[in-house]
């Protein structure tokens, strides 16, 4: 099965609303490519600017996070009814970033997956080891056990609309990008994982991102990998090279 490409931004804690708009103006031309799904994924503030900067353009907008309640005394988090509603189509859930620094657990993770795909929303599920675990050996283990506690309870059908992004965290934001072989074996553990919980038509169909330091340069070859379906993209996704991100194949 030929699956699209997915191309994502994580503006992570960036950009101001007047300079998300400002950047949705000088990206939009620059990221056309009827052979990927574009995605820009923006602090929630942004989200209603960027939405109206990117309408007639092919940017679809993602958020960076979300809660698993719809409403409530819940104070600072932001539901996923709030995100539907502002026209957010797909969300990151369990980055790294969120694992380290705010306590974010595979089992939030898997809470929020199930909300996620109950409002429609597509979740892109972080996934890495870091340096340590890969020095001893227990990469793979590591990766299993959050793509199997994320996953609970996520139907076939819905899991094979998800897409999942294999981030090393010893590459984020450290100009480390892994190997293109690095990256392809762990994507490929990761879509054989899916076969295990699932079944191969799934396994085929779930779309798996490589992120970590990607940029213009590393793109094309990561992304031409079998199991490499596209990339969550960080720094770089902040700049014009963005765009030739995106027209990776061009
Ligand atoms: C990894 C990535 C985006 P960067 O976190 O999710 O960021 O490309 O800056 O390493």
């Amino acid at each position: 099965m030929a699956r699209k490409k997915i191309i994502a931004g994580n503006w992570k804690m960036n950009m101001t609303p007047s300079e998300a708009v400002e950047l949705v103006n000088t990206l939009k031309p620059l990221v056309a490519n009827d052979e990927a799904d574009v995605v820009f994924c923006v602090p929630a503030i942004d989200i209603i600017p960027v939405v109206e900067a990117a309408k007639g353009s092919n940017i679809q907008v993602g958020a960076e996070n979300m809660y698993f309640e719809e409403k409530g005394a819940y104070t600072g988090e932001i539901s996923p009814n709030m995100l539907t509603d502002a026209g957010v189509k797909y969300v990151i859930l369990g980055h790294s970033e969120r694992r380290e620094y705010f306590a974010e657990t595979s089992e939030t993770v898997n809470k929020k997956m199930l909300k996620a795909f109950e409002h429609g929303l597509t979740p892109i599920m972080c996934c890495g080891e870091s340096l340590e675990q890969r020095e001893q050996g227990i990469t793979m283990d590591w990766i299993r056990q959050q793509v199997k506690v994320g996953f609970l309870n996520v139907t076939a059908e819905q899991a094979k609309t998800a897409v999942i992004a294999y981030e090393p965290i010893w590459a984020i934001g450290t100009g480390k990008t892994a190997t293109t072989e690095q990256a392809q074996e762990v994507c490929k553990g990761i879509r054989d994982c899916i076969a295990e919980i699932y079944d191969e038509a799934t396994a085929d169909a779930i779309r798996i991102q490589y992120g970590g330091s990607v940029n213009a340069a590393t793109a094309p070859e990561l992304f031409a990998q079998p199991d490499i379906d596209g990339g969550l993209v960080g720094g770089a996704a902040l700049k014009p090279d963005f765009g030739k991100i995106v027209n990776y194949n061009k």
